[in-house]
């Protein structure tokens, strides 16, 4: 197994009757703005780098944005804060994100999602959610070993990274810790005969979204700090 291959199987998922319907009605219906494109319209992979250190989860893909472009948290105003804001810290090539061909190259770090459809109202039902998690799972075996920090953009990415990991062998203190912007929750192999490096930490970090950051709630100085965090605990 791949990356490529698990990306291959993934996009031809239909298996929430609720998600597939919107997903393409929005794709046929389109924004004003965007009338003369021709919208993604299906999940949408992870992206970035395939040996990340990092890897940053969000919730899930906008209506317009990455179910339009096809690529995780490009298109939209999320995106333009977050890639910005990997700019600064040294992880992205460039800090802007318009189009799946617009040469984005993340290093050390990729982008992902718990639910790879747009969900109306950007909101997963609790069935939906556990109906997409093996994606992310299967994606975090994938990138391996390597892998030594997760950051949970808002509260259902962290539940979604906690259950993964726990799954995964990772000791997950019970009971579970609660999701808050700053919380950094480091992770031990449950059974101490497994293979790979000692820790994991997960990094809870309020989401990008325009509620957050239009409000002042996440500050691109709040995002710097939890990256450059990140990529201090990569590092060690
Ligand atoms: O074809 P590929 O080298 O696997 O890259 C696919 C896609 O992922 C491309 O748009 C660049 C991006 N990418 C990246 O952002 N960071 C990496 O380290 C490797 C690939
Ligand atoms: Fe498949 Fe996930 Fe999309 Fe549901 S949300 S249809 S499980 S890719």
């Amino acid at each position: 197994g791949s990356l490529a291959a698990l990306d291959d199987h993934l996009v031809d998922c239909r298996a929430c009757p609720r998600l597939v319907a919107w997903r393409e009605e929005v794709a046929a219906t389109r924004r004003a703005a965007f009338r003369d494109q021709t919208y993604w319209g299906r999940p949408v992979p992870g992206f970035g780098d395939p040996q990340a250190a990092v890897v940053v989860v969000g919730l899930a893909p906008a209506a317009h944005g990455a179910n339009r472009t096809g690529r995780m948290f490009t298109g939209d105003r999320s995106g333009d804060f977050l890639f910005a804001a990997m700019h600064r810290t040294g992880f992205a090539n460039q800090a802007t994100s318009t189009a799946a061909d617009d040469g984005l190259e993340l290093r050390g770090i990729r982008v992902t999602a718990p639910v790879r459809c747009a969900p109306p109202a950007n909101k997963p039902t609790p069935a939906e959610r556990r109906r997409c998690a093996p994606y992310l799972a299967r994606e975090l075996e994938l990138v391996g070993d390597g892998v030594r920090v997760a950051v949970a953009l808002g509260a259902i990415g962290w539940q979604a990274l906690l259950t993964t990991l726990d799954e995964q062998g990772w000791e997950v203190p019970r009971p579970r810790p609660r999701f808050a912007h700053g919380t950094e929750v480091t992770l031990r192999r449950a059974r101490s005969e497994d293979p790979g490096p000692g820790t994991l930490t997960v990094l809870g970090c309020f989401h990008v979204s325009q509620q957050n950051t239009f409000t002042g709630r996440l500050t691109p100085r709040m995002l710097d700090d939890v990256l450059e965090r990140a990529r201090e605990l990569a590092h060690g």
